[in-house]
């Protein structure tokens, strides 16, 4: 409410959009604090539409985001990583906003108790009441975003976000069901001591990548400094673990995936906007994450994110600049 007020024309949809995830994130967080003892761990049998085994979670989660925002009358489209279309809401309650999100990032390694995280993009309408909301409606660059930021399921169950004012981190304080303001504008260091990749792809690597990875972990003598490595394999654990330690994350291109793994609308979009704005950057190697104008809504990209001075060095070498 507070950061509503920075903003004279605010109708209270925006906050109360973010508050139904909120409350998305509390009953999928009881739900994963639970997997274990419920029968929701597991694949279901069906495969999204890039391929990936479905979750049990990844359904529920998927599903739970969906219903608390589908007749709010504050949404008028959502696409998720879950859905191989976009899915418009009924005609008589679209509101102004658009949802994209990722409703269980990193669900491999649900079944191993490893954190996870539910990652989301808000974006202005751009399509008239009369002509229905579309496709186009998510097909906007990531600089567009009015808002931006994950949920990470770990040790404890916290909400970073962005509306553009600042970075803002929030705990759930499970005995009162409630997110309390832990870590208000979280700003990243310059530079990173760890960098986080997942090395086993060196070989399928460009010699450019390879010279980056290879700066980080050994220094440069001059530029860039020697670093630690720390790599979970789950997007939103180690985007949160560098942005709060100072930390460089990679998933480039390789010979298998030359447009990467990572989607950028639901994916790279959000978190380089929240991570842009605690003082951070992202790029593809070539340019900046929000600036890339998306042609499909699955689409994916390269990933470099985290301290600015080292996705700065990264850009150079991979730009020969
Ligand atoms: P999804 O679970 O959303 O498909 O996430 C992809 C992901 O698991 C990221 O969380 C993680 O950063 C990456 O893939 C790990 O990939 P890899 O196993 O190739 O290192």
């Amino acid at each position: 409410m507070e950061q509503e007020r920075l903003h004279p024309e605010a109708t209270g949809e925006l906050s109360n959009l973010l508050y139904d995830l909120c409350l998305a994130a509390k009953i999928i967080s009881r739900q994963v604090r639970r997997a274990g003892l419920t029968d929701i761990l597991g694949g279901s049998g069906t495969l999204n539409v890039s391929g990936d085994l479905q979750q049990k979670l990844d359904m529920f989660a998927n599903e739970t985001v969906r219903n608390a925002v589908q007749h709010t009358g504050r949404v008028c489209i959502t696409a998720s990583e879950e859905d191989e279309g976009p899915v418009v809401c009924p005609r008589e309650e679209q509101g102004k906003y658009v949802l994209l999100y990722d409703p269980l990032d990193g669900s491999t390694n649900i079944d191993v108790n490893v954190s996870i995280g539910t990652i989301f993009s808000i974006h202005r309408r751009v399509t008239g009441q009369q002509e229905g909301a579309s496709e186009l409606d998510c097909l906007q660059p990531g600089y567009r975003q009015v808002a931006a930021g994950y949920i990470l399921y770990g040790s404890s169950t916290m909400l970073v976000y962005t509306t553009g004012q600042g970075v803002h981190g929030f705990t759930l304080d499970p005995t009162i069901g409630e997110f309390l303001l832990s870590h208000p504008d979280i700003r990243s260091p310059d530079v990173g001591k760890y960098y986080s990749v997942n090395e086993s792809h060196w070989n399928k690597w460009a010699p450019g990548i390879q010279r980056v990875v290879g700066a980080f972990k050994n220094g440069d003598g001059g530029r860039v400094e020697a670093k630690n490595a720390r790599y979970i394999g789950s997007l939103v654990a180690d985007i949160h673990r560098n942005l709060m330690s100072g930390g460089v994350f990679l998933y480039p291109a390789d010979a298998i995936s030359p447009q990467g793994k990572l989607r950028l609308l639901y994916e790279a979009a959000p978190l380089a906007f929240v991570v842009e704005q605690a003082g951070g950057a992202a790029t593809d190697g070539r340019r900046n994450i929000l600036d890339i104008k998306p042609t499909a809504l699955h689409q994916r990209t390269p990933l470099i994110i985290g301290s600015k001075q080292d996705v700065a060095f990264a850009q150079s070498v991979l730009t020969g600049q």
